[in-house]
């Protein structure tokens, strides 16, 4: 059994990009009876500006998601990562052995300061270092990503290998995990970049709470190509994100969905897509829903998986205090 970990920022509405790329890969780990960990980064997500009653919504938003895509927080540590006053501590000290060269190359970094000049916040340069913290704190053996954190988590790594070397043992070297398919679901409205939920367009992602007429609506203006089959080719790649999605949902093969268009057009298969993408959608909804009529007990659960993080973070944040020599 192995120390499982993931997060996800609070910072909008989930989109089918974060349930598959993250969410239900945590979901399965914990499923296969792993030792998971499953929290919600709101000090990352304050690296770019939020308004403060839209964040806390997106927070309880986030928790009921998770619960209804099967988190049981019986057997998944669920919390809140501000409340575990040891995420900031240690992501201090890494600061301390991390390189200004190593976060200039962050490519995360790099898109999202694009154009903003000087305008930028510490908080977005210095976001991978608190996220090597979240994953370092708790003897993490596995963290299940989509593509584009790849390079945070080999940032964690290294980072580890440093310590450890300098101090001596503490860290256990973290793995990225990334599934082969759904790593990396592109943007509908253009599938040269990911889908994202900070997108200029509401048209470039599927929210899991979009309603059947607006899945039928952004999926039938989504991007293809001119040509007429329903045929897999990563050269296509609007086609091919579509059929990534279907194949998601359904859990159908790529043969199997070109066998059943076959002979058939784009209009057939948006429409087969889209009403696929509804049947999945529907049901989490109404658990998402549910769990949102009870605040109450969404914040117990919360309280109750801070309580277990702490325990774990704090020993490991004492570890890391003798070893540095600031524990007398
Ligand atoms: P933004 O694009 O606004 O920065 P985001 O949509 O990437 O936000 P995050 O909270 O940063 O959302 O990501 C949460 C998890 O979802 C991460 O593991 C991330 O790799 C994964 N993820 C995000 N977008 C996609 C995508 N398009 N396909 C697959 N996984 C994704
Ligand atoms: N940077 C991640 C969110 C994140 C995370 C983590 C993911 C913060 N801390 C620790 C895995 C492990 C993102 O998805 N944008």
């Amino acid at each position: 059994m192995a120390n499982v970990l993931t997060a996800l920022q609070p910072s909008g509405i989930l989109h089918i990009g974060n349930y598959f790329g993250a969410i239900e890969p945590l979901v399965q780990l914990q499923n296969e009876g792993h030792r998971n960990v499953l929290f919600c980064v709101d000090y990352h997500a304050i690296t770019v500006a939020q308004d403060p009653t839209q964040l806390r919504k997106n927070m309880l938003f986030a928790i009921a998601t998770y619960l209804a895509a099967g988190v049981d927080p019986e057997k998944t540590i669920l919390f809140q990562q501000s409340r575990v006053s040891e995420h900031t501590e240690l992501g201090w000290v890494l600061n301390c052995i991390a390189s200004m060269g190593e976060l200039e190359r962050m490519t995360q970094y790099k898109d999202k300061a694009r154009g903003k000049g000087e305008n930028v916040s510490v908080g977005l340069f210095d976001y991978p270092i608190l996220m090597a913290a979240d994953i370092l704190l708790y003897d993490t053996e596995i963290v299940p990503i989509g593509e584009d954190q790849k390079q945070h988590v080999e940032l964690a790594r290294d980072l580890a290998e440093r310590f450890n070397k300098r101090f001596g043992q503490t860290f256990v070297i973290p793995k990225p995990q990334i599934r082969q398919q759904g790593a990396r679901i592109m943007g509908l409205d253009d599938p040269e970049h990911k889908m994202s939920k900070s997108a200029a367009s509401e048209k470039n992602y599927i929210s899991l709470m979009d309603d059947e007429k607006t899945v039928a609506k952004k999926i039938a203006s989504a991007v293809t190509d001119s040509e007429s089959t329903i045929v897999y080719d990563v050269n296509r790649k609007g086609l091919a994100n579509l059929m990534t999605m279907y194949s998601l949902v359904t859990g159908m093969t790529m043969i199997e969905i070109e066998t059943m268009y076959q002979g058939k057009g784009y209009g057939d298969f948006k429409k087969g897509l889209a009403q696929a993408i509804t049947d999945y959608l529907k049901p989490m909804q109404e658990k998402i829903n549910g769990y949102l009529t009870d605040e109450a007990s969404l914040k117990q659960i919360l309280d109750l998986g801070a309580e277990k993080a702490k325990h774990l973070a704090q020993t490991k944040m004492k570890l890391v205090r003798e070893k540095i020599g600031v524990q007398l």
